[in-house]
């Protein structure tokens, strides 16, 4: 039977801790193996540190210091950029990294997000259409690009199986990994202790996207992105459906300036919108949650009109590998943790009525202002946003498939088709057009079968190379 290592129970001592061996001699062999490799990967001090600066508000650089992000605009050398994007692709030096660790608790969706059925009229899942665009790239450029999907303990086994029983979406299994991110223990709120979930083991979640870093470096990921020549990492969100993925004008500008980092932007439509606010500060590209954002410097505006901070965080970027490997060697100790106070159910509190614990997670734009070289290209939300976060409202299934409508709708428009409305402007029927039918407008223009029209719901698949009424 394992026993407790004297150096760990005195940690433990030391740092008041020890109530969680307090089932200690009740366990079995399997749940002592398990609770000590939980403990040993502590790092009690740190935690000690983050409990007693709980209530500190975060670091924000004073206001003068704080200035807009120069933008690359929509359009701006377009011919170049995209070309310059589109060698790379061809070249095989671009993979991608899909942030998946997250549950749909807010959308009330108890599987991983990614298995969602989102699209307006097929009902296929956030996963399909984000692997069918990048089967549709890789087969556009002739290199298929290697899609690399971030997991939590949570989502892990149930999206493995998932892209298995569904055949990968015609990407070949061995351009798909999946790899785990790392969790971090929850603390009591009125005490620092570490919550218990059961006996012999401890309540722990997932350390945030921030912990992309080191699981990408931990699995082994980044050293194979390297040998396989991938010299860029396209990462994005599993929530938002319009995402170009990998998109050639936003990789040919990062490329023209040899960023390490860069970020794709979209206009901040209030001074209150609830997203994040890229900056810059001292010359370096950097986020401020809006949450953060002092409300007097939120709300300036340019003689213009517009706001001066007016750059919203789609959470859309590029990292060159090379970039990717030194924050991995340095991210464990230089990205802060940002702390959330939640309602934790545990051993000792099964229905908590308030907020009772902290928890901790990292964010992948803190890397941001670690990057030597970096840009930022606008996009917009009509073209490129639409995340998946609610179950009503604002950011709702309704909201999300509604704008993947009025995306179809340009594209059909550019084509010359036209999508009936209703009086009230709203669509008459839902199009969707798969990936795999047309990844672009300009794509989609060729591909139109003459006389077009739209009669009733319609989804473009890949299935017969046309229009399919539903
Ligand atoms: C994020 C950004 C916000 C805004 C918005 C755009 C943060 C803190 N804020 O808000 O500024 O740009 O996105 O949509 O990120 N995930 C993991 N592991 C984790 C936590 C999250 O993989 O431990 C993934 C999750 O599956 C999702 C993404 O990260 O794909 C964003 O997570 P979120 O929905 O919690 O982010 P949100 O809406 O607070």
């Amino acid at each position: 039977m394992p026993t407790v290592p004297t150096d760990l129970r005195q940690r433990l001592e030391r740092h008041h801790q020890e109530h969680v061996l307090a089932e200690w001699d009740r366990l079995d062999e399997g749940a002592r193996a398990g609770l000590l490799a939980q403990l040993q990967a502590l790092d009690l001090e740190r935690l000690a540190q983050l409990y007693a600066q709980r209530d500190k508000p975060i670091d924000l650089p004073a206001p003068e210091r704080i200035s807009p992000v120069p933008i690359v605009r929509q359009g701006q050398d377009e011919k170049a950029a995209r070309s310059r994007g589109e060698e790379a692709l061809r070249q095989g030096q671009v993979g991608l990294v899909l942030v998946a660790g997250g549950q749909g608790s807010r959308l009330g969706f108890h599987r991983p997000k990614g298995m969602f059925p989102v699209t307006p009229v097929a009902c296929h899942s956030l996963f399909q259409v984000h692997a069918e665009k990048a089967l549709a790239l890789g087969r556009r450029h002739g290199k298929p690009l290697p899609f690399l999907i971030m997991t939590s303990d949570a989502t892990h086994d149930e999206t493995v199986a998932y892209f298995a029983e569904n055949g990968h979406f015609g990407l070949a299994p061995a351009d798909v990994a999946f790899f785990r991110q790392g969790t971090m223990p929850a603390l009591e709120l009125a005490t620092g202790k570490l919550l218990v979930e059961s006996p012999g083991r401890l309540f722990a979640s997932p350390n945030g996207h921030g912990g992309t870093l080191t699981a990408l470096a931990d699995s082994g990921l980044l050293a194979s992105m390297r040998e396989r020549g991938v010299r860029h990492l396209f990462y994005f969100q599993v929530d938002n459906p319009l995402v170009k993925i990998a998109d050639p004008f936003f990789l040919g500008h990062h490329l023209a300036v040899d960023a390490e980092a860069s970020s794709k932007i979209v206009p901040k439509e209030t001074p209150e919108d609830r997203v994040g606010n890229l900056v810059q500060v001292d010359g370096r590209c950097a986020m401020i949650e809006y949450s953060d954002l002092p409300k007097k410097l939120a709300e300036q505006r340019r003689p213009d009109g517009e706001l001066l901070l007016g750059a919203a965080n789609p959470a859309i970027h590029l990292f060159s590998v090379e970039f990717l490997e030194r924050m991995a060697r340095t991210a464990t100790t230089s990205l802060p943790f940002h702390v959330a106070r939640k309602k934790v159910p545990h051993l000792h509190e099964a229905e908590p009525a308030t907020e009772n614990a902290l928890k901790f997670e990292m964010f992948v734009f803190d890397v941001l202002p670690l990057a030597e070289r970096w840009c930022v290209v606008e996009t917009s939300h009509r073209e490129e946003f639409a995340p998946l976060k609610n179950k009503d409202g604002k950011d709702s299934p309704e909201t999300c498939a509604r704008a993947q409508v009025e995306l179809a709708a340009d594209w059909l428009a550019h084509a010359g088709v036209t999508l009936p409305r209703l009086p009230d402007g709203a669509p008459r029927y839902a199009v969707e057009i798969s990936p795999l039918f047309a990844l672009d407008k300009e794509e989609l223009a060729a591909r139109l079968p003459a006389g077009t029209t739209i009669a009733g719901p319609t989804f473009f698949g890949p299935e017969r190379g046309e229009g399919r009424n539903r």
